[in-house]
């Protein structure tokens, strides 16, 4: 470890050790999350220790003990329950270990929360259905409720709802696991074929897009159905913008923007400097017709068209190198 000339300490002598705790690791979203986060601390001279998320709430707690024994100076916890992770962070902050959460509500005022600002990401995603559907239909909706940035989405869903009366929720599925697609992708088919009249499937999580446009692909009504997401990935990219594709639609950041907003908050909070308790990566709403239009067949090609795909301007400082993809 060299440290970074010009950095206050501690690193300004480098070596830094932090610990990213993830809940969830499978996933197009969460590798780039992860990859954004090694690029971020490697700039920074970070020492990264990375916890593998298995949805295993028992586990993340371990991990989180195992990162105070560490003895790391800044802990990003991505996603988990808030319930099974109070008392543990609790230990980590009484050690003046530094925390941040991303997409996990941990209700406490020395920890910083980053999010993808997900009532904007959810009402931006729903004015494109009514755009393109009007506000009368049957509607699917893929939903697990627990995780805080589908629950704040959720609330934007309801309040869609109650505003549009002539939107009538005919069923509600999801899953969330190491197989949320497959697993998304069979309950799609039961709720599709047992609702046939379902047009519009509100799925905000790219897994259970996927999900729903392979059990409509398999049941063959791609060409009578509309999916409206969350997320972007080079995979979406190419599974929005095939031929005949029902997936019209995402609302997404750049995953591993927000990565390394993560790990610039903790760096910030473990030199002493301000870190507002609210950190927001802005989303972006990117249609399949603006997609084909532009040609954009990865996410790096997006980066290069749309500015806040490739940086953000939440948590910087003059000595924090964020030119990173
Ligand atoms: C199970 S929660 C999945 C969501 O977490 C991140 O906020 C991503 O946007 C994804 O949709």
């Amino acid at each position: 470890a060299d440290g970074l000339s010009g950095a206050p300490a501690p690193f300004d002598k480098g070596g830094v050790k932090v610990a990213l705790i993830s809940y969830i690791s499978a996933g197009d979203f969460f590798q780039a999350y992860q990859a954004g986060a090694e690029a971020q601390a490697k700039a920074l001279d970070i020492d990264l220790r990375i916890f593998p998320g298995r949805q295993d709430a028992a586990e993340q707690r371990e991990q989180i003990l195992q990162a105070i024994n560490l003895g790391v100076s800044g802990i990003v916890i991505d996603h988990g329950l808030p319930e099974s992770l109070g008392d543990v962070v609790q230990q980590a902050l009484d050690k003046g270990i530094k925390v941040v959460a991303f997409d996990v509500n941990l209700n406490n005022p020395k920890i910083p929360q980053v999010e993808q600002s997900d009532h904007e990401l959810a009402s931006l995603a729903l004015e494109q259905v009514v755009k393109d559907n009007g506000n009368s239909f049957s509607a699917g909706y893929v939903y697990v409720a627990g995780f805080a940035p589908l629950d704040r989405r959720n609330e934007v869903w309801d309040k869609f709802k109650t505003d549009n009366k002539g939107v009538v929720e005919r069923a509600r599925f999801g899953n969330v696991s190491d197989t949320t697609a497959t697993s998304t992708a069979d309950q799609a088919k039961a709720v599709l074929t047992a609702n046939p009249d379902i047009s519009v499937v509100f799925a905000p999580y790219d897994e259970f897009a996927r999900g729903v446009k392979l059990a409509a692909n398999d049941l063959g009504i791609a060409n009578k159905l509309k999916i409206y997401s969350a997320d972007v990935s080079t995979a979406d990219i190419q599974e929005i913008t095939e031929e005949g594709s029902p997936w019209v639609a995402t609302v997404a950041t750049n995953p591993a923007v927000v990565g390394a907003v993560s790990i610039r908050a903790a760096a910030l909070e473990i030199a002493g400097q301000t870190v507002p308790h609210q950190i927001t990566v802005e989303p972006t709403l990117l249609t399949q017709e603006s997609l084909r239009a532009a040609g954009v067949k990865t996410i790096e090609e997006l980066a290069a068209k749309i500015p806040a795909f490739s940086t953000s301007d939440a948590a910087t400082a003059s000595w924090i190198p964020d030119k990173l993809f």
